[in-house]
């Protein structure tokens, strides 16, 4: 799946556009109300972003991982929170449905994901089951035709806009084995939502927790109609996500660059511009080389997860996965930490980017996966091939 060259090439001029010309100007509101203006969310629509990732015959724009990383990698030049709005659509949310669901349910609900007229999360983290999401209490008793639903999920993005959530849950007994992924329309009795998260940055993104009391849901709306195979779908949904991630830091570390080498160029100090001091040049530097190597193998790595065939795990591509996700977050971290140091003072004032930025970019090495999961993943592939 890929969207002829021509045709993404107009896209992503689109997206650069509405980036530079709606987003960044936007960024101070964002900040300021916490949420994202409704009628950026609505242009959002109308320009296919909820559907990036989502076939064309379910609605979407079909594009391909490298793809799809190309406009990740724009999307993040601006606050992470608009991202957010079409993140999980485009990403974890929809992604098992796509890659497991029934026919009927790619029908049901892809085409609503696409357009963004459903908002759907992804619930796997719990109060009890964050990295070892194997371990998750939330549970699925059957009853009937149905299944009854009981459990808390814990730092729901998009939860409070959501229509519907991906949820695994355990049917089958212990371990990854027992885990189905549910379809679970959010009006559901029994669903209740936790009070909004207040987090250290990315004001403007929606997490909270998502607690199910007896909610019962048909066994129909098991991704996939099978029970028991819903921790690997949540897997093969991660590993897509990570390489999703890896873009939009990249975009960001591009971003923080942009914003360090022009504050570089005015700011003056001993008679001239701090640009011209090699000890400043030679913090730009380093995040020049380390973002060029992080972008190009973002890059390099999603081509390898389309060279593959779509929902079919390759080990050695989710250690790739694993391999860009642990070296961009750390590398945008790295470029958020110089871009402070290059504004000196002024760096930590909230009146400049790169401040916000720096809090910002710090999620990006906890969520979907923290760099020890990572290496985790990375270590045990590397011994195992041994
Ligand atoms: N694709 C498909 N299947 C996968 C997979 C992948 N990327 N990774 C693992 N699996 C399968 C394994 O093959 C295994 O199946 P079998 O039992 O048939 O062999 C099963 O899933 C269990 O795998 P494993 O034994 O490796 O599971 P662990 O409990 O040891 O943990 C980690 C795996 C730690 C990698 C997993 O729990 C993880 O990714 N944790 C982080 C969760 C996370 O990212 N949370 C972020 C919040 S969601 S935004």
């Amino acid at each position: 799946m890929a969207l002829d060259p021509e045709t993404f090439y107009l896209l992503k001029d689109s997206v650069q556009r509405f980036v530079r010309e709606r987003l960044v100007p936007a960024e101070n509101t964002v900040e300021e109300m916490d949420e994202v203006p409704s009628d950026i969310v609505d242009d959002m629509k109308e320009l296919g972003l909820f559907g990036l990732s989502i076939p064309e015959e379910y609605g979407g724009i079909g594009l391909s991982m490298e793809q799809e990383c190309e406009v990740a990698f724009e999307l993040g030049q601006t606050a992470l929170a608009f991202r957010s709005v079409v993140g999980t659509n485009v990403g974890i949310g929809s992604q098992g449905i796509l890659m497991d669901g029934t026919a009927e349910q790619k029908e049901e609900y892809l085409p609503r994901i696409a357009s963004g007229d459903l908002i759907i999360s992804f619930a796997l983290t719990e109060p009890n089951a964050g990295s070892d999401a194997a371990a998750l209490q939330t549970r699925g008793v059957r009853d009937g035709e149905d299944y009854l639903i009981s459990g808390s999920k814990r730092f729901i993005t998009n939860a409070p806009r959501a229509g519907a959530f991906t949820l695994m849950a355990r049917t089958e007994g212990p371990g990854a084995g027992g885990i189905s992924a549910f379809i679970v329309p959010s009006h559901l009795q029994g669903i209740t939502l936790g009070k909004a998260d207040k987090k250290m940055g990315q004001r403007g993104t929606k997490t909270c927790d998502v607690n199910l009391d007896n909610v019962r849901v048909s066994a129909a709306n098991i991704i996939g109609g099978v029970p028991g195979k819903g921790f690997k779908t949540a897997m093969k949904v991660l590993d897509r996500g990570r390489l999703h991630v890896s873009a939009l830091a990249c975009g960001m570390a591009h971003r923080i660059l942009q914003e360090s080498i022009a504050y570089a160029q005015q700011r003056k100090q001993f008679g001239q511009r701090i640009g011209d001091f090699q000890l400043v040049q030679a913090m730009l530097a380093d995040s020049q080389a380390e973002f060029l190597a992080a972008w190009s193998m973002a890059k390099s790595v999603a081509q390898r997860y389309d060279a593959k065939p779509f929902g079919v795990t390759d080990p050695e591509v989710s250690m790739q996965a694993s391999c860009t996700k642990l070296f961009t977050t750390e590398m945008v971290g790295r470029v958020a930490d110089r871009g402070v140091q290059i504004h000196g003072g002024a760096g930590y004032i909230n009146e400049y980017k790169v401040e916000r930025f720096y809090r910002d970019v710090r999620l990006l090495r906890l969520y979907e996966g923290t760099s020890q999961i990572q290496q985790l993943i990375i270590g045990k592939y590397l011994m195992r091939q041994a």
